[in-house]
């Protein structure tokens, strides 16, 4: 068959998939982490920009104070009492001092006002955003020092190091604090929900630390994203501290709400209610057959309830996956998977839609938040056309409206936030011609995951 220019089109091809780089995991896709063979294909080098150390003393001065707040307000800091709000003021007076930009949103749970605390760094690219966040509220029974003032209390002074190194990362780094993640995750679920789908596309990693500096510690990392958790599993490696996988915690803090969406995340986790093993002792010491952390959701949970030397390195460990990430390089995200439909499709001129399907096999998981539609369009007005990306469960977005624009054909790229969709399954460009007198067809078009 022959186009306008003349030119022979190869046969229709039956559906193609190439993987390019296939098996980069959500991370390395969002372009916040550089392979080598990604590195080596995008011609820079990621810049490495080593960690300073967290000094643990720091961070146990922190639970010290929160230690304080929950003894002077009736034993605890649970979502909807005092001590909750005592804490919050506590870490935004220290973030406020060290020149972070800091809000506070607020939700009602269970007929009580609960506050998330978000503290952006100033500068980084506001399109690549890496955060790190951690519950800050406690049970009701006790002052939650290990859950989670652990956490709470190695992000805030990862966020004062960034500060007093004067950190500049290509990326924008935010760090925020939860309410009410003991009621159900409430306070990161309503934050996530809160965001436009524009800004939740703008957080390419999401670090979680909820119990990270459990008496009877194991050293555990989320494998939620592979290029996430590869960075910790690395920093521990290096150090001749072995580690799990994290298993008990799919949905059980605040990386889930962030999951969910489709943001790629991972963390640190030295175990709460379960009983460690004997071969568990065996590679990380401590007392098998007792509780990770006997003490947890228990008044007990104290100040005493901290094992330093695991507050310590998960505490260094968070801060060598905030650097890391934050470092990133400016290069485009490396691609992954890419399914093309070559077979042409005429477009009747003035007439009904038309379809070309692709269907997407072997992902797992949803479509990612900049998912890639590649469309090549031949038409001789193309202000004529009206094109939708229609996802497997029939939702349809849409690329292209009617205009007056005379030019010739669509060859282009579209940036389609479709986290909320399954990625496997049939995935359709359609394609409508309002208006008579010029026509074309769909020559090709791809998804690239
Ligand atoms: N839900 C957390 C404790 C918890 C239990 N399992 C995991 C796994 C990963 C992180 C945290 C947890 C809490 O009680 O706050
Ligand atoms: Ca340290
Ligand atoms: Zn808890
Ligand atoms: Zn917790």
């Amino acid at each position: 068959m022959l186009t306008r220019a003349g030119r022979r089109l190869p046969r229709s091809a039956p559906l193609r998939r190439t993987a390019l780089g296939a098996g980069l995991a959500g991370a390395l896709a969002a372009g916040l982490l550089t392979s080598s063979a990604t590195t080596a294909a995008a011609g820079t080098t990621a810049p490495t920009v080593a960690a300073p150390d967290i000094p643990v003393a720091n961070v146990k001065a922190h639970l010290s104070q929160l230690q304080s707040i929950a003894t002077s307000n009736g034993g605890n800091r649970a979502h909807g009492r005092p001590g909750y709000r005592a804490s919050i003021d506590y870490i935004k007076g220290k973030l406020d001092a060290a020149g972070f930009t800091t809000s506070i949103q607020q939700f009602t749970s269970g007929g009580a006002t609960g506050y998330n605390l978000i503290a952006d760094w100033p500068g980084g690219d506001t399109g690549r955003v890496v955060m790190a966040g951690a519950h800050l509220d406690s049970v009701s029974s006790g002052p939650g020092i290990n859950d989670n003032g652990s956490g709470s209390a190695a992000v805030l002074e990862t966020a004062l190091a960034v500060a007093r190194e004067g950190y500049r990362p290509d990326r924008h780094l935010r760090f925020a604090w939860w309410g009410a993640e003991e009621l159900g995750l409430v306070g990161s679920r309503h934050y996530v929900g809160s965001l436009s789908a524009t800004d939740r596309s703008r957080i390419g990693a999401y670090l979680n630390f909820d119990m990270i500096g459990s008496p009877n510690p194991g050293y555990f990392v989320y494998d939620d994203d592979p290029a996430i958790e590869k960075v910790f599993k690395d920093w521990f490696a290096a150090r001749g501290v072995p580690t799990e996988i994290e298993t008990e915690g799919d949905g059980r803090s605040d990386h889930a709400s962030f999951k969910n969406a489709g943001i790629p995340v991972g963390g640190l986790f030295t175990g709460a209610g379960r009983t460690k093993t004997a071969a568990q002792a065996q590679k990380w010491g401590g007392t098998a057959g007792r509780a990770f952390d006997p003490c947890y959701h228990s008044s007990c949970d104290t100040l005493s309830n901290i094992n330093d030397t695991a507050l310590d390195r998960n505490s260094d460990a968070l801060a060598h996956g905030v650097w890391t990430l934050g470092s990133g390089t400016t290069t485009p995200p490396p691609t992954g998977d890419t399914f093309e439909n070559t077979t042409d499709v005429s477009i009747p001129d003035g007439g009904s839609a038309v379809e070309s399907p692709i269907s997407v096999t072997g992902r797992s998981g949803n479509a990612p938040s900049a998912l890639q539609v590649g469309v090549d369009i031949r038409h001789t007005y193309r202000g004529d056309l009206v094109i939708d990306l229609i996802a497997p469960d029939g939702s349809a977005y849409r690329l292209k409206g009617s205009n007056n624009d005379s030019g010739d054909d669509v060859i282009t790229t579209y940036t389609v936030n479709a986290s909320t969709e399954t990625a496997n399954g049939t995935w359709k460009l359609r394609v409508r011609d309002l208006y008579r007198s010029d026509s074309g067809y769909i020559n090709s078009w791809k998804l690239t995951f």
